[in-house]
């Protein structure tokens, strides 16, 4: 069934339907009440947006749907050739029902702002700009050039989560942001992000002026992590990793990449909207490069529209990461892989990403900000 979920919300429904995709701990419920499809009058019409399937797929999907929706009668096609369901009796409607209702309506959403988020590593071993801003002068100077270059956001970061890196202690942690984020409070009005799985060092990123945590292993690394954002009513970026940094590229496993993912980030951002953290404060990331193969990269991208049926905005970090010189054969240094970057950022923007964390914004900017405009339209 789930080489079938290529469709936003057939996804959702699939993944909620089948047990075999389900991680135990996993939470089904949907993350708003559905809606009242009982309540509704007469009947209730279902079109699957289906862009991109083949016939036979289409073919396999509709088949597959018409014995998820037992009450549907009359299935046909809308103008789109989308297999479209007329539900003639909405008070039978099975769970099911419920579900890809209020998956179809969050998948629809409009698309949000496209930001754009600046990436200052104040690090000496982050894998693209590692050493180049450890000074905190540097790191305020180059975050002030991409606020320049038009970054609507800026992630500082004190610690790389490069495969096969090690933690650094907390102590060395904040000397190397909290100066760093103090001083550019003081000069920029962007939004400051602070790239960070540790709740002491989020918190005193916040206190120094930071209003988002952009946390990588989604409030799992610590404990204290998710009421430390809910106190301070920050932003939270609930990003997807298998494993930890210093071992999660040995061997990444999945039986379903794009179904874990999602499972994940539905699971976590329930946990954050518990601990206090308002939903329009969540974002979720699939963790490009974070415990993942080329091929779980590539699906994850191919297929990102999917996440869009938990209804929150995705951000997406492609920026110069090691899937592109895999991709091209060719072993370019980071800093020069801005083609596969703007191919990457391109996609991600139509498949529905609307933060893009970036190294280079004025051209990422620019790819972005074409993708958009020619592949969603308004
Ligand atoms: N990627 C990196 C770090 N933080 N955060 C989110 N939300 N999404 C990402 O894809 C992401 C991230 C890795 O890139 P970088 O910061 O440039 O390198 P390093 O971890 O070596 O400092």
């Amino acid at each position: 069934m789930t080489d079938l979920a290529r469709d936003p919300v057939f996804g959702e429904v699939a993944r909620r339907l089948s047990p075999l995709a389900l991680p135990a701990r996993a939470s089904v419920a949907p993350t708003r009440p559905p809606p009242a499809v009982g309540g509704l009058a007469g009947w209730v019409e279902v079109s699957f947006r289906t862009g991109g399937l083949g016939t036979d797929e289409l073919a396999r999907l509709a088949a597959v749907s018409k014995s998820l929706l037992p009450t549907a009668t009359g299935s046909g096609r809308d103008v789109l050739g989308c297999p479209r369901f007329v539900l003639e009796q909405p008070e039978l409607a099975t769970p099911a029902v419920a579900a890809l209702l209020a998956a179809h309506e969050r998948a629809n959403l409009p698309f949000g702002r496209l930001r754009l988020m600046g990436v200052v590593n104040v690090t000496p071993d982050s894998f693209s700009d590692g050493g180049e801003h450890l000074d905190p002068s540097r790191a305020v100077a180059r975050a002030l050039a991409l606020v320049a270059e038009g970054a609507d956001l800026l992630d500082i970061g004190g610690e790389s989560t490069r495969p096969g890196s090690d933690p650094v202690s907390v102590e060395e942690e904040l000397r190397r942001v909290v100066p760093v984020i103090t001083e550019l409070a003081k000069l920029t009005r962007i939004p400051i992000s602070t790239d960070t799985r540790r709740a002491a060092v989020a918190r005193a990123a916040l206190e120094a002026g930071a209003t988002i945590v952009n946390d990588v292993s989604a409030g799992l690394a610590d404990a204290a992590m998710l009421a430390v954002v809910a106190k301070h009513k920050a932003s939270f970026v609930a990003m997807h990793m298998q494993g930890e940094p210093r071992t999660m590229q040995t061997a990444p496993r999945y039986d379903e990449v794009v179904a874990e993912v999602a499972n994940f980030l539905r699971e976590r951002c329930f946990r954050a909207l518990e601990a206090g953290i308002a939903r329009h404060r969540l974002w979720i990331d699939p963790g490009i490069g974070f415990g993942k193969t080329l091929e779980h990269n590539l699906e994850l991208l191919r297929r990102l529209p999917e996440l869009r049926s938990l209804g929150l905005p995705i951000l997406l970090g492609v920026s110069r990461k090691s899937f592109i010189p895999k991709i091209t054969g060719v072993d370019t240094p980071p800093e020069q892989r801005i083609g596969g970057t703007a191919a990457a950022v391109t996609l991600g923007v139509l498949g529905g990403a609307e933060i893009l964390r970036v190294h280079d914004v004025a051209v990422m900017r620019e790819a972005a900000l074409v993708a958009r405009a020619i592949g969603i339209p308004g």
